[in-house]
Parts: C-alpha cells; structure tokens; sequence
C-alpha cells in the first residue's frame, strides 16, 4: 500500500542487522548472561576484527560476569593474541613449551593416547606465580561429539556466602602456591623430563581484592595452594581441604558446552575452572593464551 504515490517504508527482517542509520555505526554485541551469578554469552562480534567499540564492551562484561563465550570463532592465532594482548602482555606457560614459534600459546589437547588432560581440577591458572595470570581465552577447533565441558565457578560468590565469622577470619591470611608438586606430577604422568628444572612459588593473600571491581575473592585453589601461612599443618589443612570444597558448590558456576571454534575467556583473579575428561577415547583440541596479571593483594 502506498500513500500519494510514496511507497510505504517496509518493517526490517528480524534477522537485518541493526546499523543505526544516523551514525552508521556497528550494531553493539549482546551480552546475555548464562546464569545469574556467573557467565554470558557474547553474540555479534567478530573476534578476528575486533572493535574499539566491541573492546569496551567485552572488557565490562567480563568485570561483571567473570567469564565469557563466543561461539562460531574461526579465527588465527594471530587474531587470539591480539585480543589478548588489548588486556595486557601475554606470558609463556611455565611447564609447556608453547607452539612453534609462538611460546605464549599453549595448546590444549587430549586424545586416545592421552594418560591426562589438562585442568581436571578447580584452579585458577598459574596461581604459583608472583603475578598470577588476570585472564586466559581458549579457543577449541575440535570437540568431542559430547563431554568435555568446562565448568567456571565465581570466587566472589565464594567468598561471599562464607559466614561473617570465616570471612574475618580469612581475611588476614596468606598462603603458599607452589608450581612444583603439580607440574612434576604431570611430567611424571607424560614421560617429560623436566631437567630438574624450578617452577614458581608465591605468597598470595587468602581472600584478594579484585584490582578493577575492588571486590573481595577467594584465592586459594586444590592445584596450586599448599598451607595457609602461620597455621599448623592440621589447621591450615582442614580450613584448605574445606576452601578446596567450597569452591566447587554448583550455586556458585556455569558449565560451557563446547562446540567446534567456541572460545571462552576467563578472569582468573575471580573465578576457577575445571575442565571434565569424560571423552577418552574421543579428542579434544585447541590453543590458549594467558594474559600477565598483577601480585595478588
Ligand atoms: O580444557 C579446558 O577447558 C580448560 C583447560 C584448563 O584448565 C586451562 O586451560 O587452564
């Protein structure tokens, strides 16, 4: 139907991108959250040509939900380490070798030769070190028909939910991480020799305030944490053994199913993660970068 000759405007497809006609600008990413206290999903953006614009908006929903994922990224190492490297520098993995040419990407890999797969259990990435990583983004190009998903629990919430007594108590404490024990161990499994070479170790606070969202978290995780500093044994690792339990509450995570190019991209100074193998013999494939973060305070 048209009036005085002027044809009427058609409605926009549902499916039409929404370009703001005035601006021409890109249309804004969704961010649509996973579950009601951690993770969302990021929809509308292109990670192998990311934006000032996409930037701002990746970077705040990450401070708001701790971890996030992008489905359908075909993208190069190169476009990997460039989002990356807008958080901060990359770091090379103290116990892995890195890809040709690129000592900062680690590759992620389980097949059916494997005896282990990497981060079977609740961690936060390299927390031995003196600046524990801020954030790592992980991207599989191959994923098992099913299993292998990837659970993501939020430090806050943990910390948060403690009762006010334990809180106070925590809050003063600091603890030692140590690289050793666990990176030996997987060397031992895979048949590496490490040279007997040394791995870090660091003394972080219990409970550590997040440096942009000023937040308090729980930083004490089953891979890395070996005492909580100024306990005697028995002290230090009953209140562990506990943490290292707490940490694992569902109420508290989100799980990420994986499908081919879906890339995930976490906070480590907020969450930790663990990474399911219920695939054997099936294999599962894909490359991280870590990103340097600050000494815990
Ligand atoms: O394979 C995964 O989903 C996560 C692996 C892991 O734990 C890590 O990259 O730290």
């Amino acid at each position: 139907m048209s009036i005085g000759g002027v044809p009427e405007p058609r409605p926009i497809a549902a499916s039409a991108p929404s370009f703001d006609i005035l601006t021409m600008s890109q249309p804004t990413p969704s961010v649509d959250p996973v579950t009601p206290v951690i993770g969302a999903e990021v929809r509308g953006v292109d990670l192998d040509h990311v934006t000032d614009a996409d930037f701002r908006v990746i970077r705040d929903a990450l401070m708001s939900r701790c971890v996030l994922f992008f489905r359908d990224q075909d993208i190069s190492i190169a476009s990997q380490k460039a989002l990356g490297a807008r958080f901060g520098e990359l770091v090379a993995h103290p116990n892995d070798p890195g890809v040709d040419g690129h000592p900062e990407v680690m590759p992620i890999h389980a097949d059916e030769n494997s005896v282990r797969a990497t981060g079977e259990q609740w961690h936060s990435d390299v927390s031995c070190d003196p600046r524990p990583p801020m954030g790592s983004i992980l991207r599989m190009h191959t994923v098992p028909e099913t299993g292998g998903d990837t659970l993501f629990s939020n430090m806050y919430a943990a910390y948060e939910a403690l009762s006010e007594r334990m809180r106070t108590l925590l809050d003063g404490l600091t603890a030692v991480h140590d690289g050793g024990p666990y990176y030996r161990e997987v060397n031992r499994l895979i048949g590496r020799d490490d040279g007997g070479r040394a791995y870090p170790s660091a003394e972080h606070p219990v409970v550590r305030i997040h440096p942009a969202t000023g937040r308090k978290a729980l930083f004490v995780n089953q891979m890395f944490t070996q005492y909580i500093v100024g306990l005697p044994p028995a002290e230090s690792g009953a209140i562990l053994g506990f943490l290292f339990e707490h940490v694992g509450r569902p109420d508290f995570q989100c799980r990420f199913r994986w499908r081919p190019n879906s890339v995930a991209m976490w906070d480590n100074r907020c969450t930790q993660h663990h990474a399911i193998w219920d695939y054997w013999p099936a294999t599962r494939s894909g490359y991280r970068v870590t990103i340097r973060g600050e000494a815990p305070a």
